[in-house]
């Protein structure tokens, strides 16, 4: 059975349902926050605190797109009611929840309607006091992405579990630096899950990808110009558990290799970013 997904309002807005004599006035804010969750009621409580405090000062809207089978939404919806956080839930079921995060994410980014979007995940793990900085970074530098960079000074991948994942990480961060030099050669952490992109650049490109890691696909079939890196102390979950499985391997692979096809054949074509001044020789060091 198909189930059509729900747009739930957290925050009931006065006269919401009273006729309207003039058409909506369409919503706009500086940062759309994106935030995949399934099975996350144990994270979600102390992650709207966090956002609560750190949206003060910005315009913002928080989307949960979820895949939950446990209470989510309803305690998203009761926290932000609580807190008065501007934050809905688009719940998926069924057939809705194929592409699992990665669909997920681009149905977030449909629903927005922010300057940048910003993607992270629900579980602390991509801490949210990180968010005022991208965003600043952002409009400082006038970038068209900023990733949360486990890989530049200041940062550390503390939180992948064990030995193996962290190999595991490293390995598949340089195959794809490789793989994609041309777009790649100036990022040091393609892999981030915790991104802020100007939202016209993701509704405008035709994105196809597998799992986990949608920054990837932005990266290399994107047009953008200026990426900037902040530090991201990826510590571990403390609360709910991690999904990821071996699946996500195997996913990511086909995604490496559907674009890595793409971009061989043709299917994916635009100028190369320019590595802005002292970048190239910075990337070239630490590779
Ligand atoms: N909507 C949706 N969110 C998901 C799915 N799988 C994982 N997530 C969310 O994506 C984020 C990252 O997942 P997580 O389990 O922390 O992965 P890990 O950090 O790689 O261990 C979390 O917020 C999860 O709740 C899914 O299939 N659908
Ligand atoms: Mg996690």
């Amino acid at each position: 059975m198909v189930h059509a997904p729900t747009l739930r309002p957290a925050v009931e807005s006065p006269g919401a349902t009273a006729p309207r004599a003039t058409p909506p006035i369409a919503r706009s804010c500086q940062v759309s926050l994106i935030i995949p969750t399934k099975n996350e009621s144990d994270s979600v409580p102390l992650l709207f605190e966090k956002l609560n405090d750190v949206l003060a000062a910005i315009s913002h809207e928080v989307i949960l797109v979820d895949d939950s089978d446990d209470d989510t939404p309803e305690v998203a919806d009761r926290v932000a009611a609580e807190l008065g956080l501007n934050a809905s839930v688009i719940h998926r079921d069924g057939e809705d929840r194929r592409g699992g995060l990665s669909s997920a994410v681009l149905v977030g980014v449909a629903a927005a309607c922010g300057e940048y979007v910003c993607i992270m995940d629900a579980d602390l793990q991509h801490p949210p006091e990180l968010i005022a900085l991208m965003v600043a970074t952002a409009t400082e530098k006038e970038a068209d992405i900023v990733v949360a960079s486990r890989y530049v000074e200041g940062g550390t991948d503390a939180g992948l579990s064990g030995r193996t994942r962290k190999m595991i990480s490293l390995t598949s961060k340089g195959l794809t630096r490789t793989l994609f030099r041309g777009r790649l050669q100036t990022i040091r952490d393609p892999l981030s899950g915790f991104f802020l992109a100007r939202r016209s650049l993701v509704i405008g490109t035709a994105l196809r990808p597998i799992g986990f890691k949608i920054l990837l696909d932005i990266l290399v079939r994107s047009e953008w110009q200026i990426a900037e890196e902040v530090p991201l102390r990826f510590e571990r979950r403390v609360v709910g558990s991690s999904k990821a499985t071996l699946k996500q391997g195997r996913d990511f692979l086909a995604h490496v290799a559907r674009l890595f096809w793409e971009r061989r054949t043709g299917g994916i074509r635009h100028v190369e970013a320019a590595p802005r001044a002292g970048e190239a020789r910075a990337a070239q060091t630490q590779s």
